[in-house]
């Protein structure tokens, strides 16, 4: 069976290759050859780095599952703002989508579960050094950025937080490949039963491809942008800004 990206692999080292004999045939001096070879590679590279990006992230059964998933980060956004959405079982909880979109959207919890669902069994991996399996259940995020209408110019999504953490607002960011993967859902259920305070209430990300940082609980915006320099610090997320840790926080 080919898979995709053997077929791509294959069909850049095929174009490569007819282009280098052609060169060879030619004479081309050395320096124009290596920089030609060099761009092949990167090419190929980069194109299997593109398709791989697509592949899943693994999904486990129910006897997986964690015993208990544990909440890492906010447990609870202070706030009375955030307390009055939990008394009130977050039934007056929006969660807006503008930035670069031609239809900005404002949605409840009622109508975003009321979209298509995806649920997966997943593990979550933090960087402190601790895994879990969950099951999640919410939206797919390519669904409503559909309903939005990304701008052509619009590069990344920010996702603003409900949360400060050590005195600064919670955000992530990610790019649109991450954005429109299959598993990349905003999700409002963990192990069949509405999505717990601790573990982001009502709504947080699920971006399977990456590290536990990226997935940010408590989602009340989502911004789509072009470029992440305007916001917070400027490297894209709250441990970007403040510790350092890497962007592309790819598994
Ligand atoms: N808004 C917000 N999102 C967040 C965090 C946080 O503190 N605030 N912590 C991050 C980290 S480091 C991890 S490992 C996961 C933890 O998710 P959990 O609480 O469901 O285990 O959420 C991520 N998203
Ligand atoms: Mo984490």
């Amino acid at each position: 069976m080919i898979t995709r990206r053997g077929l791509i692999g294959s069909l850049a080292a095929g174009a490569g290759g007819l282009l280098l004999s052609g060169c060879n045939r030619i004479n081309v001096n050395p320096g124009v050859r290596s920089l030609l070879q060099s761009a092949e590679g990167l090419t190929m590279r980069a194109q299997r780095i593109i398709a791989d990006r697509g592949d899943l992230a693994r999904e486990f059964t129910a006897a997986d599952l964690s015993p208990v998933f544990r909440a890492n980060g906010t447990r609870q956004p202070a706030g009375a703002d955030y307390e009055a959405h939990r008394l009130g079982r977050f039934a007056d909880w929006r969660l807006t989508i503008d930035g670069l979109v031609a239809r900005p959207l404002s949605l409840s919890m009622a109508q975003i579960r009321a979209m298509p669902r995806r649920t997966q069994i997943t593990r979550h991996d933090c960087v402190e050094g601790w895994s879990a399996i969950g099951q999640w259940t919410g939206a797919p995020l390519r669904l409503l950025l559909d309903q939005a209408g990304l701008r052509s110019n619009a590069r990344y999504l920010i996702f603003h937080c409900a949360d400060r953490y050590a005195q600064a607002d919670y955000y992530e960011s990610i790019d649109l490949i991450d954005a429109f993967h299959p598993q990349t859902i905003l999700a409002w259920g963990l192990n069949g039963q509405l999505l717990p305070v601790a573990n982001g209430a009502p709504l947080r990300l699920r971006v399977e491809r990456q590290l536990g940082y990226k997935h940010a609980k408590y989602v009340q915006r989502i911004e789509a942008v072009d470029s992440l320099g305007r916001h917070g610090l400027g490297k894209g997320g709250y441990w970007e800004d403040h510790h350092d840790y890497a962007w592309y926080a790819g598994i």
